[in-house]
């Protein structure tokens, strides 16, 4: 199947808009089918959703939906319904992990020295007391970890070796955040581990007592951590994805230090969040820089900067593993992913 490009896309849009309302007697000069009409044309947001699998946490199974005898494909187009086709819905993500992978029925073009593409999530400031010095913000950031492919075999699929990651500022070396010396004195651990790994467990049975809400999801990573997703008293649906039938899900990736503080007391907590520089999820308002992505920060496995010409699919990941008192587990929300160039075309 031919792939088209932002660019060839572009060219048909001027086509389209040449020939006005009488497509029929020009459409010799059409270079595509022109009884495919208008939607043929790119759309700048997300048109698939390939695979959701979400870390248990407390919206899991509510946004989107679990209903009974949903399986991953129905899951997906739940997903779809949600976030693609500029409906801007949310989802989330759940704790470290969790991901959600959207495909585009165009190539979002990596244009040089410009960012390319923007995740829209649900992130807020916080009012003056969660300010810390600098562009760094604090409220609700809960930051999710960016993959890009390019569908370089043309299959129509991200295949693994098709896979690069986004780096953003905890990523570089030497890089420290203007809050990172709080969250160390708040006993925060601050480091990025590029290989972390995480398994949950799925439990037995639903919680029925105070103490079994805060054991209910064990969890084990490869750092010689363990902890568990507690379960809080607003949200009492099951946690773990009912849709997955494995009795436990194991996630791998980048974890990004983590950025909450309890800037209240432990009888009466006020949990800050802080933002990332750039180059993230759910880091920074809809509407702002932070929120765009520049498709030339994507690195391979080793780290090496790589161009690619552009991006078919993206993969979002919760990137911190955090619990937050009665918050509960940072996690990353999405509504939506977007081709900045082609907005810009259309003056959306
Ligand atoms: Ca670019
Ligand atoms: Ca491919
Ligand atoms: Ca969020």
């Amino acid at each position: 199947m031919k792939k088209r490009t932002m660019n060839e896309a572009g060219r048909f849009l001027g086509t389209v808009l040449l020939c006005g309302g009488v497509v029929s007697s020009c459409s010799n000069d059409i270079d595509e089918p022109a009884s495919k009409g208008p939607e043929v044309l790119a759309t700048p947001y997300i048109t698939k959703v390939l695979e959701f699998v979400p870390c248990p946490g407390q919206f899991v199974n509510v946004l989107p939906e679990f209903e009974e005898g949903d399986t991953q494909e129905v899951m997906n187009e739940k997903v779809l319904q949600l976030i693609g086709n500029n409906k801007r819905g949310l989802i989330s993500l759940g704790g470290f992990g969790g991901y959600v992978v959207v495909g585009f029925d165009h190539t979002i073009e990596n244009k040089p020295g410009s960012r390319d593409f923007r995740v829209l999530g649900n992130a807020f400031n916080g009012n003056s007391s969660a300010a810390v010095s600098g562009a760094t913000k604090g409220g609700s950031y809960e930051p999710g970890i960016i993959l890009v492919a390019y569908d370089k075999n043309g299959n129509g699929k991200p295949d693994a070796d098709e896979w690069y990651e986004i780096q953003g500022s905890a990523q570089q070396k030497g890089y420290r955040e203007p809050w990172y010396v709080e969250a160390e004195c708040a006993g925060n651990d601050v480091n990025c581990y590029a290989d972390y790994e995480i398994t949950y467990y799925k439990p037995q049975s639903e919680p029925s007592t105070p103490e079994e809400d805060e054991k209910y999801i064990r969890w084990t990573d490869n750092k010689g951590g363990e902890g568990y997703i507690p379960k809080n008293e607003y949200h009492r649906q099951p946690y773990f994805p009912q849709w997955i039938q494995s009795d436990k899900l194991t996630f791998k990736g980048t974890r990004l230090p983590q950025n909450a503080i309890n800037r209240g007391t432990e009888a009466a907590p006020y949990f800050v969040l802080f933002s990332f520089a750039y180059g993230y999820a759910d880091n920074a308002l809809n509407d702002s820089e932070g929120a765009a992505i520049d498709i030339d920060w994507a690195v391979d496995v080793n780290g090496a900067a790589v161009h690619l010409p552009g991006v078919d699919f993206v993969k979002i990941y919760t990137g911190v593993n955090q619990v937050n008192g009665w918050l509960g587990e940072c996690s990353t929300e999405l509504m939506g992913v977007e081709d900045l160039h082609l907005l810009e075309n259309r003056k959306l």
